[in-house]
């Protein structure tokens, strides 16, 4: 027999998106979508297991009707068995948390909650493996909830051995002041277990790339949630086989991009390559956030901004920041704001003589400016 499953994390639905009103309906739905195609995809490729390691739910007072439809979603789960740990936001207190009492009021037979630090035995599920699971109680802590797992004797009767856990890994999630159940990729090797099945980095899928020694895995979020998530949403497929050799493949679930960049404009022809440079991206379900550096002559600012607008239709959503943009000081800009013969214009127009110290003809021109006022 071998193993098959399915992993994801970090759904996160209940996402309100306040910061982007006209489309935040679209991007709470999207989250729903997405869940529902994933246990689509987990029932096509005929998994045995379904797998979300943390924060399913974005926090703790999710609606009901938010927490009857996701039970309802994964209950379509064909599979032996779905779990689902608590994570971080969605953590669990037992028998004190609305969420969780309520998800299972609603969960069918074949979905199960990890709701305690303890081993999960699925042979009851037809699974031939015991589950080492690490669900958190609190938002933040500063310890993880793996340490007993290490001096546990692993059953040799049971085939396989698997960890499930929430939280930062060293060296691979963010977490400087350490607040998010840190764990290390030592600690986590030395329990002995077969594989790790982990959450909480939701902007980068781990490992990079598989290859058959990895046994720590992080999914990513199966759909990007904010511009700093620049992936495209994923969940990891995972086959262990008779002898427990792994092997990973990387699946794209997620249905909204969120793009972000920062483009130096040097000329008006940069201007309109932004029209090109998008087109690629020019999808109803892209958002771009694009910030504008450099110099272009006054009149192209207006065909420039009618290209920024016309971005603004085709994308779901377009925000653009001009502010370090300058108008580039030509020749034509010096004769038109000064009179030929003043100290101003002979000064700039020496200065523009010379193309490559741009720098400080810029600097006269704003000098001249200040003292104009
Ligand atoms: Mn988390």
């Amino acid at each position: 027999m071998c193993l098959k499953l399915l992993l994801t994390a970090d759904v996160h639905l209940g996402l309100k998106f306040s910061n982007y009103p006209e489309v935040q309906q679209e991007l709470s739905e999207a989250r729903f979508n997405t869940l529902k195609n994933i246990v689509e995809l987990a029932n096509e490729q005929k998994c045995d297991l379904f797998v979300v390691a943390g924060d399913l739910f974005d926090h703790q007072r999710v609606s009901e009707r938010d927490i009857v439809r996701t039970a309802q979603i994964i209950n379509e789960f064909q599979g032996k068995l779905a779990v689902i740990l608590p994570g971080n936001h969605d953590f669990i207190i037992p028998n004190d948390s609305r969420l969780w009492q309520k998800f299972k009021s609603q969960k069918g037979d074949r979905v199960l909650l990890l709701e305690e630090c303890k081993v999960y035995q699925l042979n009851h599920y037809d699974l031939d493996m015991n589950l080492y699971s690490a669900p958190c109680q609190s938002k933040h802590s500063s310890t993880n909830n793996v340490g007993w797992i290490k001096n546990i004797s692993k059953e040799s009767a049971v085939k396989y051995h698997i960890g499930i856990a929430h939280g930062s890994l060293q060296d691979v999630s963010p977490d400087p002041d350490k607040r998010f159940y840190p764990m290390t990729k030592d600690e986590l090797l030395n329990c002995g277990l077969d594989i790790w099945l982990m959450g909480h980095t939701d902007r980068i899928q781990y490992p990079p790339k598989s290859s058959s020694f990895d046994r720590i895995f992080y999914p990513g979020t199966p759909e990007p949630n904010g511009f700093d998530c620049q992936h495209e949403g994923k969940v990891w497929v995972i086959t262990l086989d008779e002898e427990k050799k792994i092997s990973a493949s990387s699946v794209v679930t997620g249905n909204h991009r969120f793009i972000q960049e920062k483009i130096k404009l040097t000329s008006s022809e940069d201007a309109q390559a932004l029209v090109n440079k998008y087109s690629p991206e020019i999808n109803s379900k892209n958002l771009l956030k694009l910030k504008l550096t450099g110099r272009i002559p006054k009149k192209d600012f207006s065909t420039l901004f009618e290209i920024l607008e016309g971005l603004k239709t085709k994308l779901l959503y377009v925000e653009y920041n001009t502010d370090e943009l300058r108008q580039e000081i030509t020749i034509e800009t010096i004769n038109k704001e000064f009179t030929e013969g003043s100290f101003p214009h002979k000064l700039l127009y020496h200065l523009s003589e010379n193309a490559d110290d741009y720098e400080t003809l810029q600097l006269a021109y704003n000098l001249i400016q200040e003292v104009r006022k």
